[in-house]
């Protein structure tokens, strides 16, 4: 699919400050992938569809959950993480995108997983600095992420984390497996 029909897409499904905040994830996608050699397209295409179901009713996307069995401990927790798997069934069965890689990295860009790819990393990562986003510690991230993919990822994610800390919020089990694994394995 061309990126405008892509786009065009996407645009009917959000709000214009989600779609201004994914052009931004677009074009901080397109230069990490070329920065570490992931699909430059691929991670154009994840980055436009990645926020896809983030304005579907909690109760669509928990029907959606229980329906395709999806692991049943994202209901145990904040709902803000659904949108990510969800948005992968959707983008999928609604949009027609078939690349498994693409749709992976859709389904795993708020959560992470253990043994993230390049491309889910690029993702994930875009998500996190895109130039609109303002929270403290980004600007810091950003830097890290010039040069060291996995050390800007343990940044973001520990930032995450934190955040969630002060909020009294619980921390998703995946997040926390990813951080670990990220750690364990950074060179
Ligand atoms: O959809 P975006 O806002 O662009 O970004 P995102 O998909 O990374 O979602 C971020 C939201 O998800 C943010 O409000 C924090 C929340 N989140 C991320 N990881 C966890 C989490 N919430 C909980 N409860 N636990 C997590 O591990
Ligand atoms: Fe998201
Ligand atoms: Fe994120
Ligand atoms: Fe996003």
């Amino acid at each position: 699919m061309n990126k405008e029909r892509a786009l065009r897409i996407v645009k009917e499904q959000i709000t214009e400050h989600r779609y201004q905040h994914t052009l931004g994830v677009v074009q901080a996608a397109i230069k990490l992938a070329e920065r570490f050699g992931a699909d430059v397209e691929k991670a154009e295409q994840a980055a436009i569809f990645h926020d896809y179901a983030k304005f579907r009713s909690k109760e669509e996307m928990r029907d959606i959950i229980r329906s395709q069995k999806m692991d049943p401990k994202l209901l145990d927790h904040n709902e803000e993480l659904w949108h990510a798997p969800v948005g992968a069934y959707l983008v999928k069965h609604e949009a027609g995108v078939e690349d498994e890689e693409v749709l992976d990295a859709i389904r795993f860009h708020t959560s992470g997983r253990v043994g993230m790819t390049l491309l889910e990393k690029v993702v994930y990562l875009a998500d996190y600095i895109e130039p609109g986003r303002h929270f403290p510690g980004v600007e810091e991230v950003r830097e890290i992420a010039e040069k060291d993919l996995d050390a800007a990822l343990i940044a973001s994610i520990r930032n995450t984390m934190l955040f969630l800390l002060k909020k009294n919020q619980a921390i998703f089990p995946d997040t926390v497996e990813t951080y670990n694994d990220l750690i364990f394995n950074k060179g």
